[in-house]
């Protein structure tokens, strides 16, 4: 079994509930739920946009391999109702961040995710899940990576409401 960490947005429709609804299909065809951080309200960042995301990490173990997990991922998305062209308000958006400690390259799949560093929108989540989680590459923990980044305003923790 592998442990994945998936990042999780939405700014389009009920946020909590897109995301709350990602969880739950994945589990049902991914795996098992580790744990789930808490939901954050963000800016949205390098995209115009005035709606607001919630974003979330999710640790997952899964018997799926990396490819066939990112598979199950988009299907999910576009379940939920996912338009993929860029830059557009998103129902929900699923990143595969972290494949246990898997460094990878291929054309649909870059491993570890190469924007985890560059985003509080994913560190401040990922930090609360997994705050000494080392990045296979930086050598660096959630937390080092979001202490980096602590000036960057925009970021909330906002709590699950819906169950
Ligand atoms: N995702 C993006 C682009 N910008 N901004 C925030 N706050 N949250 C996101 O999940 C996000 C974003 C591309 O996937
Ligand atoms: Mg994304
Ligand atoms: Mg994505």
């Amino acid at each position: 079994m592998a442990h994945a960490f998936i990042g999780l947005g939405s700014n389009l429709g009920d946020g909590q509930r897109n995301l709350l609804a990602a969880w739950q299909r994945l589990q049902e065809e991914a795996g098992r739920a580790v744990a789930l951080s808490p939901p954050f309200l963000t800016e949205p960042v390098g995209m115009e946009s005035d709606q607001l995301f919630t974003n979330a990490v999710g640790l997952l173990e899964t018997g799926l391999a990396p490819q066939d997990l990112l598979e199950k991922m988009m299907g999910i998305e576009a379940e939920l109702g996912r338009d993929r062209q860029k830059g557009r308000d998103r129902t929900v958006d699923l990143d595969l961040l972290y494949y246990d400690d898997l460094v990878s390259k291929t054309s649909s799949l870059t491993l570890p995710h190469p924007e985890i560093a560059n985003r509080r929108f994913v560190l401040a989540p990922l930090a609360a899940v997994a705050p000494l989680h080392v990045h296979p590459v930086l050598r660096l923990t959630s937390l080092d990576m979001l202490q980096r980044l602590v000036r960057q305003t925009g970021v909330t923790q906002i709590f699950w409401e819906k169950t």
